[in-house]
């Protein structure tokens, strides 16, 4: 079998044309404008891409956005005063702060300094927890993305086995959470997998659904996939660069091989980057009407 392959750009731009036609809507009719601020601290080039993505994606909606670039050695209470001004602009409705932060930065304080409600990472503690107990309030941008890109691909969530790889606090723990919830494009039975998992295969094989999340390049081999599986690989992984400069990327899974037993696979690039950055959005609108008493 060939897989098809889960476009997650289409599917992107199919959810922005939505929110496009939206954020219209909200100007026009009740004069809203959706605010989003990113801060990056530093420089890593990884973070530089996905961060002017975002600034390039809320500009074509129609967004007020703002990218405010700090450097590498600011200290962790003036990122802190930063998050309490955009805390109280009544014009930011969403603050991202590009993870990972320096060593010097204590990243659980300032996820906590970030008001719940402009929290449109759904990292702060609050979120996390209405996420676990099934009243979210805004789904963490990658695995609110792996959740559309299964349900617009018509993929059958409820009763699948879902084997997830990675148990990180921004992809692995929540897209479990997520899937497991007695709701529409949930109900799974979710497994995760990690570092410490013995025969790791052993799993992966049940997968009707296997999702990695391994921060490793190809770490998922096609003798580790069962037959007609969907695979959603959010595994970005900088392997080189071409003569021209850009960087090489390659996900967590094999794609050339894994693609043979597969029934359904998304590419890197291609696949749950662009529907990160997509979410991101979504959630930057539902802040915009929470805050105007819309939603
Ligand atoms: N606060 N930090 C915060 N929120 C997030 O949601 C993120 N994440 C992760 C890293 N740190 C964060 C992202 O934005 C990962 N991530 C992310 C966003 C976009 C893409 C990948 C990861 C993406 O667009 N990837 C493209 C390739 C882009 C490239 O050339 O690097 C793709 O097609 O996969």
């Amino acid at each position: 079998m060939t897989a098809k392959i889960i476009s997650g750009s289409e599917v992107a731009k199919e959810i922005r044309e939505e929110l496009k036609q939206e954020v219209a809507d909200l100007k026009e009719r009740h004069n809203l404008v959706p605010g989003l601020v990113t801060i990056l601290v530093g420089e890593d080039p990884a973070s530089v891409s996905y961060v002017t993505a975002k600034q390039r994606t809320s500009h074509e909606l129609g967004f007020y956005s703002k990218q405010d670039n700090q450097p590498a050695d600011m200290a962790e209470d003036e990122l802190l005063k930063l998050i309490d001004q955009y805390n109280s602009d009544p014009k930011i409705h969403g603050i991202l702060v590009q993870l990972p932060l320096p060593k010097h930065i204590d990243e659980g304080k300032i996820l906590y300094a970030i008001d719940p409600r402009k929290d449109v990472d759904g990292f702060h503690p609050v979120n996390v927890g209405k996420l676990m107990i099934g009243e979210p309030n805004y789904l963490p941008c990658t695995p609110a993305g792996i959740q559309q890109l299964l349900i617009r691909s018509g993929t059958k969530i409820e009763g699948a086995d879902v084997v997830v790889v990675g148990r990180s606090n921004i992809v692995g723990k929540p897209i479990a959470n997520i899937l497991l919830q007695k709701r529409e494009g949930a109900n799974a039975t979710v497994t995760v997998c990690h570092t410490r998992t013995r025969e790791m295969a052993s799993y992966t094989k049940r997968a009707d659904i296997l999702i990695v999340a391994a921060g490793k390049p190809k770490a998922i081999t096609a003798d580790m996939v069962r037959e007609g599986a969907v695979v959603i690989d959010v595994g970005v992984n900088r392997i080189g660069k071409t003569p021209e400069g850009k960087a090489i990327l390659c996900g967590d899974v094999d794609f050339e091989g894994v693609k043979e037993k597969a029934s359904a696979i998304t590419p890197v690039p291609g696949g749950v980057g662009p529907m990160t950055i997509t979410m991101l959005m979504m959630n930057t609108v539902k802040a915009a009407k929470l805050a105007a008493g819309i939603a």
